[in-house]
């Protein structure tokens, strides 16, 4: 990795050719992918905030506003990323957690190596409230021989990413993204539009300080979750208690907890037997990130990055973040809660 030092001003553009040269065998569409991406989220992030204004803006001076408002913010962000990145030339096709099914490169564009696989807008029930949303992404190579994508293209095991990264649209717009070279952090300077190099190589900590769950579903546990929740809040087991913060979004979840360190969670329950969060969309990219900064996640009985999706929009229980908390819930729902110190 190049080594920048904490003034260095290094734009998310050289970023990405820098990490590129690593590579003599690139061809430089990969780097055009990310490109694309950095610029379909400053897009994204313009509509985010301007969303509270809509109904002002659009009452008063400007019916195209109202108009393009009315229509659900994550359907805007699924149609800015599809029309950023469909005409490149490196994608074989993409597949969006707001689409049914696989969506092609139309025929009048050259189709590439690439699947894009992209969750628009998570979190977007929390934008009338002014809480943090985000985009989650992650790119597979195709695997397939015709010229589009294909089912069997996605469905593969997360550990073949190339990519992966989320943007977080918060108090500032920040994009991190890895390539398998480190995780990385840009933060937007909408004065310039430029993203700029703010966390060069982010390290999750070992331990925890968070605990981010939904403890409304404790009732639909099973015991072993239950089981996990209370050595996490310190009433059962030995460790100390971790500090509870949970937004509800889970791109904000995941960011504080990858930068302060802490554990999120959302089991499976009686009532969704397979959690809730998309294998593809949201637990793969985010496990390739903790990974690459050193953390964990889990299903609760494999690493997210071995499972073999079988579905486009398949749900898996997730338990992500730091690595001690991550094993310490792999121990106890595996049914071995003791840790075994050779
Ligand atoms: P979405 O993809 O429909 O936005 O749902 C995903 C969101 C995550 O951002 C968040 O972690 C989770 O749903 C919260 O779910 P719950 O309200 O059940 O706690
Ligand atoms: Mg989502």
């Amino acid at each position: 990795m190049v080594k920048h030092t904490a003034t260095s001003v290094v734009t998310i553009d050289r970023f990405i050719i820098e990490e590129e040269r690593n590579h003599p065998e690139a061809t430089g569409e990969l780097s055009g992918v990310l490109y694309d991406l950095a610029l379909a989220a400053k897009m994204i992030a313009n509509k985010v905030r301007s969303a509270g204004l809509a109904d002002i803006l659009g009452a008063t001076e400007n019916e195209n506003v109202q108009g393009e408002v009315q229509q659900k913010l994550d359907i805007m962000a699924n149609e800015i990323i599809v029309k950023a990145m469909d005409h490149g030339g490196r994608l074989c096709a993409m597949a969006s957690e707001e689409e049914p099914g696989i969506i092609q490169i139309p025929e009048a564009f050259k189709c590439g190596k690439y699947c894009l696989l992209f969750d628009p807008l998570d979190g977007s029930s929390n934008i009338d409230v002014n809480v943090p949303v985000g985009t989650i992404f992650s790119v597979v190579r195709k695997i397939t021989r015709g010229r589009h994508g294909e089912l069997e293209d996605m469905l593969q095991p997360g550990r073949r990413q190339v990519a992966a990264g989320y943007v977080i649209y918060g108090s500032s717009t920040m994009m991190v993204y890895t390539t398998g070279q480190g995780a990385h952090g840009f933060t937007l300077d909408p004065s310039i539009g430029e993203f700029l190099l703010s966390h060069p190589n982010i390290r999750i900590p070992e331990n925890g300080r968070y605990l981010s769950v939904n403890d409304s579903y404790e009732q639909l546990w099973d015991d072993k979750v239950r089981s996990v929740m209370r050595r996490y809040k310190g009433l059962e087991g030995d460790r100390s208690p971790l500090s509870r913060r949970y937004v509800g979004s889970l791109v904000a979840d995941f960011h504080r907890n990858l930068l302060g360190g802490g554990i999120f969670a959302y089991p499976a329950n009686r009532k969704t037997p397979k959690g809730k969060l998309r294998l593809l969309y949201e637990a793969n990219p985010l496990a390739f990130i903790v990974e690459q900064a050193g953390g964990m996640a889990c299903d609760g009985a494999q690493r997210v990055l071995d499972v073999q999706p079988t579905e486009l929009h398949q749900r898996t229980p997730l338990y992500i973040g730091s690595k001690t908390d991550v094993e310490l819930a792999q121990r106890v729902l595996s049914g071995q809660p003791e840790l075994v110190v050779a």
